[in-house]
């Protein structure tokens, strides 16, 4: 591999998932979820390479071009992934960072996986990156490639972003190999975090842990500075303008409503997980038909549950859950023709989830806690007719800056059933002006912007002051 590329993306996986179409043949199509929505307009722009994981265990795959990028594959075994992947990311750090909601798994053979597979995707970075280039390293699954980066490319720029929260202290000190994921960050220059605490977190967690010295929101480590600092994502919110511009989408809207005959429509959308507070919202929803607050034909509520790690233990308990949860609900309170909830466990186009928003009256988002959450600034960039309402937990990043939504505690049964009537029967006035706020925000901080900042910052040489500091 040539060291040519100025800008690299590293990430665990590419950008791309297979699909296999009706003529029997593969082919590559651009993946659902945060990171790549918000990441691949801007990667097609600077001509960047991505580096990452494919998907398929067990596969080698030689660097190739799609959706405008180019993409390096890294390799990982069906081991690797059971215990880096499924293990150290996804039953170890994810729970840990998300307030420990499920108990996080401690394992030193899915430890060891995690540091042998962050050391592979760092080898391939510092083959792929020009001299002097820029990298920038996604999330929680790579904490440890800043470091190992530059111990092979002291000439880069490295920058790393986190997507979900970083804990508190208190929750941070339980982790076993505590220290090596602070110095794995630490290698970057930039350190980039969705909320201003989340960075206060870390610089406080590298003081007391590390003894290191720190002023604000900069860390003096290893004689360089690293930054952190808060960069809240967001949406692509020309994107979502021109799909609901789209007449197939808002005749796909109006069939939606159709279907649920004109009933007031409820949505939620989320991965399948148990961060994003599906069992709650549901089980508010279903007691305001015990209550008799609403009627079956009413309202409905439709929850789309995208399947997401399904091989990890504590994702198939909650799988059941949800499915029992709708089951009985329905049970209780549907009628023939009538269900009260429309569960669907299944992924969906980009014009389906916006035609969906477009015929949504409340769209309902109560993670216990999340990072950011971008279904909720998807809503609302998609309501330019100034219509819905948003319920929006105060746990998720996104509550620091749609303030003029009906934020709710989801740990609140009663308030977030308050909240859910509140939305539903407000004036259109009072929505209207609710909905023009929080579009004002998310239309002027779109996702261009994000990455915008991101790498402005990251260009910026480190400023002499803060050097100048250390001595002090
Ligand atoms: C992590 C952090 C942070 C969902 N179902 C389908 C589908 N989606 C899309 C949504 C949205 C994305 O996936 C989900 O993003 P979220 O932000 O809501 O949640 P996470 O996946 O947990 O993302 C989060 C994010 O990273 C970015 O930093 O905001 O806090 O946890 O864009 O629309 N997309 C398609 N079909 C689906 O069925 N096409």
């Amino acid at each position: 591999m040539s060291r040519a590329s100025e800008f690299v993306v590293v990430a665990n996986r590419l950008p791309v998932d297979r699909i296999v179409g009706e003529d029997g043949e593969p082919s590559w199509r651009r993946s659902p979820g945060g990171l790549v929505s918000a990441i691949a307009p801007l990667m097609r722009r600077r001509h960047g390479t991505w580096i990452g994981w494919s998907g398929a265990p067990d596969e080698r795959l030689e660097p190739f071009r799609e959706d405008g990028m180019s993409l390096v594959p890294v390799h990982q075994s069906a081991e690797e992934v059971e215990l880096y992947y499924e293990g150290f990311s996804n039953a170890t750090l994810w729970p840990l960072y998300h307030d420990v909601i499920a108990p996080p798994v401690y394992d030193r053979a899915m430890w060891d996986a995690y540091v042998r597979v962050n050391a592979r995707f760092a080898e391939v970075a510092a083959d792929v990156a020009g001299k002097g280039a820029m990298v920038w390293i996604q999330d929680y699954q790579l904490q440890l490639v800043p470091a190992m980066l530059r111990r092979l490319r002291p000439d880069l720029r490295i920058g790393f972003f986190l997507h979900i929260p970083f804990p508190p202290l208190e929750l941070f000190w339980q982790l076993p190999w505590r220290r090596q994921i602070l110095e794995g960050l630490l290698g970057a220059d930039l350190v980039g975090f969705q909320l201003p605490g989340a960075a206060q977190n870390f610089v406080r967690l590298c003081r007391r842990l590390l003894d290191a010295r720190t002023f604000k929101q900069d860390v003096f480590w290893d004689g360089r500075t690293v930054r952190a600092r808060a960069f809240p994502i967001s949406v692509d919110a020309e994107e979502l303008g021109r799909l609901i511009a789209q007449p197939s989408v808002r005749r796909r809207a109006a069939e939606i409503r159709e279907d649920v005959r004109d009933a007031k429509l409820l949505l939620g959308v989320d991965r399948l997980d148990y961060t994003k507070g599906i069992t709650q919202r549901l089980e508010a929803f279903g007691e305001l038909f015990r209550d008799g607050e609403l009627r079956p034909g009413e309202a409905t509520f439709i929850q789309i549950a995208t399947p997401s790690r399904e091989r990890v233990e504590q994702y198939q308990l909650l799988r059941d859950q949800i499915e029992q949860q709708v089951g009985h609900i329905n049970g209780e309170h549907g009628e023939i023709g009538t269900p009260v909830i429309h569960y669907l466990h299944t992924s969906y186009d980009r014009p389906e989830l916006a035609a969906l928003f477009l015929a949504a009256d409340v769209m309902v988002v109560t993670p216990l806690r999340d990072g950011m959450n971008l279904v909720a600034k998807e809503y609302v960039a998609c309501r330019e007719d100034l219509r819905g309402a948003l319920v929006l937990s105060e746990f998720a990043g996104a509550a620091a800056e749609l303030k003029r939504a009906y934020q709710v505690n989801p740990y609140d049964i009663d308030g977030l059933k308050q909240s859910l009537l509140d939305a539903l029967r407000d004036h259109p006035a009072e929505q209207g002006r609710r909905m023009r706020s929080m579009r004002r925000r998310v239309l002027e901080h779109d996702v261009d912007r994000w990455a915008h900042d991101f790498l402005a910052a990251l260009e910026e040489p480190t400023p002499p002051t803060a050097i100048a500091r250390e001595a002090v």
